[in-house]
C-alpha cells in the first residue's frame, strides 16, 4: 500500500513509518523536520518518501501533493497525525496565539491534506483516512482547553466523513490515545524536558509504537470492515469523579 504519514519526523509518524516500511509498504513521510526524514530514509531505504510539509501552509500542502511522482499518486491511507498541544494554562490566562497554531495545525491542517486527498480515493473508490483524535477530545481536563476541543472535532468529523462516504469503499478511523511517551510534552512545555518527563514518571506511558502497532491492525482489517473509533489508554491511567468546588 501507499501510506502518506503528516508528521513522520517524531513519536507516532517516526513509529508508523519503520513499522509500515518493515511491513512491505511504500510511505510518504512528510514534517517541517524535513532532514530527519532523510536520516530515516538512510536507515529505511527506497520505500520511503521524504516530503517537506508544514500542514499548516494550504498552498504547501496542495503543490507537495501535486508533486509527487506518478508512481506515488495512487495513495490508499492517509494518515492525519501532525499535531500538538501547546501549554496547559487555563482558558482565561492561556495564549490566543497558541491557540491559533493548535487550530491552524489541528483542525486546518487535517482538513487541508484531507480536501486534496480524499477525492482522489474516492475516484478509485478505495482508501482509508486515519485520523489521529485523542481522549482530550472525549474528556475534559484542567488546562486542556483549546487543544481537547480540537480532538473533539477530529473525533465528530470523522464521524461525519463516515456518513457522507456510505456507499464508497473509502474507510475513515479515528485513533483516540490517552498519555503516549514522545515529543508531545516537550513541544507542550516549549522544550522543557524535566516538566515533560515528569508528566510520564512512576507510570507506565504508551509507547509510539503501541500506537503504530495498533493502527497496522486497523488498516489491516478487511475491506467490508470499518473501524470508526479506538480509544485506547496505559492501563495506569483512567477517568477521574466530577470536580466540585467547594467553599
Ligand atoms: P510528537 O510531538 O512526538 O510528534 C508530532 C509530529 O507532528 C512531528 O512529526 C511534527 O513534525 C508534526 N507536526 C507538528 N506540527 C506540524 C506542522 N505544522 N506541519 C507538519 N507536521 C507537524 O507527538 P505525537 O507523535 O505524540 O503526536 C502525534 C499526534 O497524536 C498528534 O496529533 C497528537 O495531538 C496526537 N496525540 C498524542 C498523544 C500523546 O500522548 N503523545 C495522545 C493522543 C493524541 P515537525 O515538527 O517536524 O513538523
Ligand atoms: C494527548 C493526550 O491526555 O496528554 O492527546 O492530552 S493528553
Amino acid at each position: 500500500m501507499i501510506i502518506f504519514i503528516t508528521g513522520a519526523t517524531a513519536g507516532f509518524g517516526a513509529a508508523m513509518t519503520k513499522r509500515f516500511i518493515k511491513s512491505g509498504h511504500t510511505v510518504i513521510a512528510t514534517g517541517r523536520r524535513i532532514e530527519r526524514l532523510e536520516e530515516m530514509k538512510k536507515e529505511l531505504g527506497g520505500n520511503l518518501y521524504p516530503l517537506k510539509l508544514d500542514v499548516q501552509d494550504k498552498k504547501a500542502v496542495e503543490s507537495a501533493i501535486d508533486s509527487l511522482p506518478t508512481e506515488l499518486k495512487n495513495i490508499d491511507v492517509l494518515i492525519n497525525n501532525a499535531g500538538l498541544a501547546l501549554g496547559t494554562d487555563p482558558v482565561h490566562k492561556a495564549s490566543l496565539e497558541d491557540w491559533e497554531t493548535m487550530i491552524q495545525t489541528n483542525i486546518n491542517g487535517l482538513l487541508y491534506c484531507t480536501h486534496k486527498i480524499l477525492p482522489e480515493m474516492v475516484k478509485r473508490n478505495r482508501g482509508h483516512i486515519i485520523n489521529l483524535g485523542s481522549v482530550a477530545g472525549e474528556y475534559p481536563y484542567p488546562g486542556g482547553n483549546v487543544y481537547g476541543a480540537t480532538k473533539a472535532f477530529v473525533h465528530q468529523l470523522s464521524l461525519n466523513m463516515r456518513s457522507d462516504l456510505l456507499g464508497t469503499k473509502v474507510r475513515v478511523t479515528n485513533i483516540e490515545p490517552g498519555m503516549c511517551e514522545s515529543e508531545f510534552s516537550e513541544v507542550r512545555f516549549r522544550g522543557d524536558k524535566n516538566k515533560a518527563e515528569a508528566v510520564y514518571k512512576g507510570m507506565h506511558a504508551l509507547s509510539a509504537d503501541d500506537i503504530a502497532e495498533t493502527i497496522e491492525w486497523v488498516i489491516n482489517r478487511p475491506a467490508h470492515l470499518n473501524i470508526n473509533v479506538i480509544s485506547l489508554m496505559p492501563t495506569e491511567q483512567a477517568f477521574g469523579p466530577f470536580a466540585v468546588y467547594r467553599n
